[in-house]
């Protein structure tokens, strides 16, 4: 596991050398709020948050992980909303990290890991919100690409990292009880491995995005239960 304790000598080293800025952005209703909040407190919480309306700000934040001390100046939480174009755009371009939440279940398309629907109408629902996904993701990196291109040149370049990730959602019952069964295996490594092959794969064909001097990283995994969620927050350290 991870922790966020801190002391008041790592508080004073963030605050006065080293602590960087780590950018939340992605897809409204993608698990970003869910994730920021997992990551600080590690108890999972769904259906408490509303949709973001504009950028949450967290300061001073360590996350050590054995030998790894990630020390963060800030944390900002964006809604995913169209309208907040200019929080969207000066996170991206004053951040170091960027992590960029999607929900994997509508964008990739190998079979074993694709949803099964049980009605015409709910095939056409699913085909409806996997268009609108694949856009909103398509339309997201051309803005980056477009914000990268047009930052002025005293203005440093940033971000330097974007991670990717991938949240398969699962399916909901009627009491909003998310059935852990409904998402892949992400604890077994093979699956999972599998899984963010595919998912990275069908990013790149949305996107073709390609910046030499941004590195982009791939994880896959669910907020679907604590155990996933928690594996999900190790594999997103791990790539920090
Ligand atoms: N079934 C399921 N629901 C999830 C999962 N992750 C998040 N949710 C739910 O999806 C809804 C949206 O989650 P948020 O974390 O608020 O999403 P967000 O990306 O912050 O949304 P915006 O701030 O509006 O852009 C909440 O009701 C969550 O409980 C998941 O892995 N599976
Ligand atoms: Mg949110």
């Amino acid at each position: 596991m991870w922790t966020t304790e801190k002391t008041w000598f790592d508080s004073l080293l963030i605050r006065l050398f080293d602590g960087v800025t780590l950018g939340i952005l992605g897809i409204d209703n993608s698990g970003k709020s869910v994730l920021c909040d997992f990551i600080l407190t590690q108890d999972l919480k769904h259906g408490v948050y509303t949709s973001t309306s504009t950028r949450n700000e967290i300061k001073i934040v360590q996350i050590r992980k054995d030998k790894k001390t990630i020390r963060l100046k800030h944390i900002f939480d964006v809604g995913g909303q169209t309208d907040l174009y200019n929080l969207k755009k000066s996170t991206f371009t004053s951040s170091d990290y960027i992590i960029y939440v999607l929900r994997s279940d509508l964008i990739i398309n190998e079979e074993k890991f694709v949803s099964q629907c049980s009605s015409q109408q709910e095939q056409e629902e699913l085909n409806e919100a996997k268009r609108r996904h694949r856009n909103a993701l398509a339309a997201d990196f051309e803005q980056f690409k477009y914000w990268r291109q047009n930052i002025p040149f005293w203005e440093q370049k940033k971000p330097s990292q974007i991670i990717v990730v991938g949240n398969h959602f699962g399916i909901t019952d009627e009491q909003d009880n998310i059935d852990e069964n409904s998402v892949p295996s992400f604890l077994d490594k093979k699956t999972k491995s599998l899984y963010t092959r595919n998912f990275r794969k069908c990013c790149e064909e949305i996107t073709s995005y390609s910046d030499e001097k941004v590195k982009i990283k791939w994880v896959a995994g669910s907020l679907a239960s604590s155990e996933l969620a928690k594996q999900l927050v190790l594999d997103i350290i791990e790539e920090v």
